[in-house]
C-alpha cells in the first residue's frame, strides 16, 4: 500500500486544533486545557500499568525501593492532573475527590473551574481492574478580573463546557465532548501518542446490558425492584435478551454502556438515600457524555440530571443512564410503581407493565 493511500490517524492533537478552528473567535484556551488532560493522563497512564511492579500501591508515605516517598495512585494521579491545571494558567479553581477543600489556583483570573476525579475505582487496582480519570469543565460566571467564588463552581451540569474520561483498561483511551458530540482516543505507549480511535461515537437506541450492584437490591426503590426483574425475565417470547454486566469502576461500566448500549445505574437506596457517587465529578460529565452521544442520564423521578441544582461541591446523586429506550422503560417503571405516601394508603400497584 502506497504511503499516500494508508489511512493516517489523525492525533489528539490534531483533532482539538481542527476543532478549535470550527469555532470563530475560539481563544485555544480550552484546546489547551485538553491538551493538558491528555498530557497527564499519558503520565497517569504510564504508572497505572507499571504500578505492581514499583511498589507505588503502597501506603501514602512508605518508602519505595528508590527510597522515594511513595505515592498512592489516587494522590499521584491528583498531583499530575494539578499541576497540568496550573500549567495551563486558565483554570482559576479545581474541586478533587482528593480534596475537602476547593483549590484555588495561583492563576485567578482563569476562565474555567475544572472538578476531577483524578483517578475513580482506585480501589479495583490491586486486582488489575481498569480505573479512570473524570473531569467536568466550566466557565467560570464571576468576573475574571476578581477573584473567583463559590458561586462558580456551584452550577447545573447543563453549564458543562467540556466532559470527559481517561480508561487505563487493556488500553489508555480518553473520551470527551465539548458540545459538538463525543470522540475517543485510544494512546499509543510505543510513541505516547492519543490517536482518534472512536470518531463521533453513538450510543444505541437499545441495548441488552443492564449494569447495577445487585447486593444493594434490598434498598431499592418498589419500581427499580420491578424493573430489574422485567430485565430478568426470560421470555422467549419476546426474546427478553437482557445480559447484567456490572464492573464496579465507573468508567469501565460507562466505556461499555457507550459503545454497546444498556443502563448503566447507580440508584438511591434506604442506606444511601442520596445514592453513593458524586454528582459534580461523577454523574454530571457521565450525563453530558452520554447524552452528546445521542442516550439520557435522570434522576429517580425520570427528571434529566444535568438540570439538577448544586448545593454542595461534594454532594452525591443518584444516576440513571444509557440508552435511550432503556432509561425511558426503567423511569416509566419507577413512576408506575411509585409508594404512595399520602394518608398510609396500600402501595400502588397496577397491573403489569
Ligand atoms: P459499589 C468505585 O469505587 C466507584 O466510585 C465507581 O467507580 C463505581 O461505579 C462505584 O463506586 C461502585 O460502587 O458500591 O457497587 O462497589
Amino acid at each position: 500500500m502506497s504511503p499516500s493511500s494508508a489511512k493516517r490517524l489523525i492525533t489528539l492533537e490534531e483533532f482539538i486544533i481542527q476543532g478549535q478552528n470550527r469555532f470563530r473567535g475560539a481563544t485555544g484556551e480550552l484546546s489547551q486545557l485538553l491538551r493538558d488532560i491528555g498530557l497527564a493522563s499519558k503520565i497517569i497512564s504510564r504508572e497505572v500499568n507499571k504500578a505492581g511492579i514499583t511498589n507505588i500501591l503502597g501506603l501514602a508515605g512508605s518508602q519505595n525501593v528508590q527510597g522515594e516517598t511513595v505515592k498512592k495512585l489516587d494522590i499521584f494521579s491528583n498531583d499530575q492532573m494539578l499541576h497540568a491545571f496550573a500549567r495551563s494558567g486558565i483554570v482559576s479553581m479545581v474541586i478533587s475527590e482528593e480534596n475537602e477543600e476547593i483549590i484555588r489556583m495561583q492563576s485567578s483570573s482563569g476562565k474555567y473551574v475544572v472538578f476531577m476525579d483524578p483517578l475513580d475505582g482506585s480501589s479495583n487496582i490491586d486486582v488489575n481492574v481498569a480505573i479512570g480519570t473524570i473531569f467536568s469543565v466550566f466557565m467560570r460566571k464571576s468576573d475574571s478580573e476578581d477573584y473567583p467564588v463559590d458561586e462558580d463552581a456551584l452550577q447545573p451540569g447543563i453549564n458543562q463546557v467540556a466532559a470527559g474520561y481517561v480508561l487505563y483498561g487493556s488500553s489508555t483511551i480518553m473520551v470527551y465532548t465539548t458540545g459538538i458530540g463525543v470522540n475517543g482516543f485510544t494512546l499509543d505507549p510505543s510513541i505516547g501518542e492519543f490517536f482518534l480511535s472512536h470518531p463521533d461515537i453513538k450510543i444505541p437506541e437499545f441495548g441488552s446490558f443492564y449494569s447495577i450492584n445487585e447486593g444493594n437490591y434490598n434498598g431499592w426503590s418498589p419500581g427499580l425492584k420491578k424493573f430489574i426483574e422485567y430485565c430478568k425475565e426470560k421470555d422467549e417470547a419476546t426474546k427478553r435478551p437482557f445480559t447484567s454486566r456490572y464492573i464496579g469502576s465507573m468508567v469501565a461500566d460507562v466505556q461499555r454502556t457507550l459503545l454497546k448500549g444498556g443502563i448503566f445505574i447507580y440508584p438511591e437506596s434506604i442506606a444511601k438515600p442520596k445514592g453513593k457517587l458524586r454528582l459534580m465529578y461523577e454523574c454530571n460529565p457521565m450525563a453530558f457524555l452520554v447524552e452528546q452521544a445521542g442516550g439520557m442520564a435522570v434522576d429517580k423521578h425520570g427528571n434529566r440530571l444535568l438540570e439538577r441544582e448544586v448545593t454542595n461541591i461534594h454532594e452525591r446523586s443518584e444516576i440513571y443512564m444509557g440508552s435511550r429506550d432503556n432509561v425511558q422503560l426503567c423511569a416509566d417503571y419507577m413512576k408506575r410503581y411509585r409508594k404512595t405516601v399520602s394518608s398510609g394508603t396500600k402501595a400502588f400497584e397496577p397491573a403489569e407493565v
